[in-house]
């Protein structure tokens, strides 16, 4: 047994004990083992070898007995009896957003709904809303858990992938045999989520490449392990896969290995309008000679085509080829083009470092100017500002940019509730003496689309307001956007020049690629922002200039890019 089995099993166990009502503590001490263990860097096998099991956080000696017979025996006793109580298919009901182990059970003993196909139908049929403590309205919100159940995917955020991967790849370039390396495949296109993990290494020696990567300590088990290709699953689940090519074929298979699959089928005809057929290896005569053209290089790949190289952000097969074709491709945007942020909360509300920590931060890092924007009031998790402590702030704010000197400046902004009934968090008043001011939802968010849209349109119309924060509220994974008209929304930013921010945090990127696409071309101004509560926040920076690329934004499209004084004078004119 694997971790990631030994997880599942005491997660289920923490469900069926909880389904037949049993002591929370005891549930939640399954629950907490489940999760300790889902993420150990190390094969559960080795600690219980080295004789650990119970110097895991959370695992006592009951835990760590029953992990032993997991992996001695291959199952689990107690498992087995309370899979007798309680029906395994029940737990994936559990799953349904809205269904807890109170519901589960009702539906069980009640209606005898044992999986989810069963509650649907239920559901559907109006079964539910008889049962003691239901109704119509909460019918309805299973048949809506259970649609977005079905849509939810089984996808890792590109901020958990792409420090995995990149890691794997450092350590694989230590091997003298390994001449360079790249990420490939969805993780090299910046999708802000990816099924597995694509690495490249160009070698003329696969051989110990193949072999140190297949030896990895946090692989939990090797899929293949062939002499130019391997596979492994690592604790959490997820496949990675290192190709490993010749120096004369490394473009090719990079090209190939970038994907999309779907831009790749345009380069296929592309190729075949000019006598070649393309693969992962080489392009090569249809003429039937058998004639190869290898390409060492990506640029040598869109070459042959008569291509200029495509961004593989953009590789995606929305436009790129035909903007290739006719010269027209973006200049992207790169990080080295961002002097500002204008979105960062400090020890004022739930930041960790205080104004002056954050300025040096922001100016160590490059910037030449950022924006203070701490939680408005109302949102009193984050520890909101009242008027009186925002004016305070305001003073504070001033002192440390007249501190920093001239060439870099510190505003005073705020991240403004857009609160659930549609009102503002603070007077016109107040927003008046601010230098920017962001507007976000962070609440009340699952609102029907005509009255969250409403409310997101009513603060762009505000002259005040400069920014919307993170637009569609959406959390990577698993949270879903707000249900906004985007075409209103946009056509209201466009109406009254406020600017649309692309959160970089990786479980943001809000907002998304395609919005940010269309804002831009309608004139709509991006700006690409850390939302940074910490120093290390600033590192995530690289995953907004990804979406941001994805979205063809170039330089001049976003704020972050402008000298101060422009950026001034467009608040100041607004
Ligand atoms: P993912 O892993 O689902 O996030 O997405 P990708 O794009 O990384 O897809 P993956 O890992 O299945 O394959 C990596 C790349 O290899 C893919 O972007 C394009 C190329 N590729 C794989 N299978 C095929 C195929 O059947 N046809 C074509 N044209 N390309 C393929
Ligand atoms: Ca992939
Ligand atoms: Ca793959
Ligand atoms: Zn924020």
């Amino acid at each position: 047994m694997r971790n990631r089995d030994v997880a599942r099993i005491f997660e289920d166990v923490a469900d069926m004990l909880q389904i037949k009502g049993e002591n929370i503590h005891r549930v939640l001490a399954y629950r907490n083992a489940a999760q300790v263990i889902a993420e150990l860097p190390r094969d559960l096998n080795a600690i219980y070898a080295d004789g650990l099991l119970t110097e895991i956080q959370g695992i006592g000696e009951t835990l760590a007995s029953k992990i032993e017979e997991m992996l001695t025996t291959g199952k689990l006793d107690f498992y087995e009896r309370l899979s007798k109580q309680v029906p395994p298919s029940l737990l994936a009901v559990l799953r349904i957003n809205g269904v807890g182990p109170k519901k589960a059970k009702l539906f069980w003993e009640q209606l005898g709904i044992t999986t989810i196909e069963a509650l649907e139908k239920a559901a559907r049929a109006g079964e539910l809303r008889e049962l003691p403590g239901m109704g119509a309205k909460s019918e309805q919100k299973i048949i809506e858990g259970i649609e977005a159940l079905a849509r939810q995917s089984d996808r890792l955020p590109l901020g958990v992938a792409l420090p995995i991967a990149q890691e794997i790849l450092k350590d694989l370039l230590t091997l003298p045999e390994a001449l360079q390396g790249d990420v490939a495949g969805s993780l090299r296109r910046y999708r802000p989520t990816i099924g597995d993990i694509d690495l490249l290494i160009m070698s003329e020696n696969a051989e110990p490449i193949m072999e140190r990567f297949v030896k990895r300590p946090d692989a939990a088990r090797i899929l293949g392990h062939g002499p130019t290709k391997s596979s492994i699953e690592l604790h959490n689940g997820r496949q990675v896969d290192v190709r490993v090519l010749p120096p004369e074929r490394y473009g090719t298979g990079l090209a190939y290995f970038t994907g999309s699959q779907a831009h790749n089928i345009r380069m296929r005809e592309l190729a075949l309008g000019k006598g070649l057929t393309l693969n992962e290896h080489a392009f090569t005569a249809t003429d039937g000679s058998g004639r190869e053209i290898l390409c060492a290089t990506e640029e040598e790949v869109y070459a042959t085509l008569g291509l200029p190289w495509i961004p593989p952000e953009l590789r995606e097969d929305k436009g790129e080829i035909e903007a290739a074709q006719n010269s027209i491709l973006p200049k992207l945007i790169t990080q080295a083009d961002i002097i500002s942020d204008l979105h960062m909360h400090t020890t004022w509300s739930d930041g960790t470092r205080s104004v002056r920590e954050m300025a040096e931060i922001a100016r160590s890092r490059g910037l030449k100017y950022i924006v203070i924007t701490d939680h408005s009031r109302s949102l009193g998790v984050a520890n909101g500002l009242s008027i009186e402590r925002l004016m305070e702030q305001q003073a504070i704010i001033r002192a440390v940019d007249a501190e920093m000197g001239p060439v870099f400046r510190v505003f005073h902004g705020t991240e403004m509730e857009i609160k659930a009934d549609g009102t503002l968090d603070y007077p016109d008043e107040v927003l008046a003496q601010l230098d920017v001011v962001i507007a976000s939802l962070h609440v009340s968010l699952r609102q029907p689309r005509e009255q969250v849209t409403q409310r997101l349109i009513n603060a762009i119309a505000n002259p005040h307001v400069d920014i919307i924060g993170h637009p569609t509220g959406q959390l990577i994974p698993n949270r879903e956007p707000a249900d906004l008209d985007m075409d209103a929304v946009l056509e209201a930013a466009q109406q009254h020049d406020t600017a649309l921010e692309i959160n970089a945090n990786p479980a943001r990127l809000d907002l998304p690629a395609p919005y940010a696409r269309r804002a831009a071309e309608m004139g709509i101004k991006i700006t690409l922002n850390t939302d940074a509560h910490s120093a290390e926040d600033f590192d995530v920076l690289p995953y907004g200039i990804g979406t941001a690329r994805r979205a063809w934004l170039t330089a001049d499209a976003v704020i972050n890019t402008w000298p101060v004084e422009r950026f001034l004078k467009w608040v100041r004119d607004r």
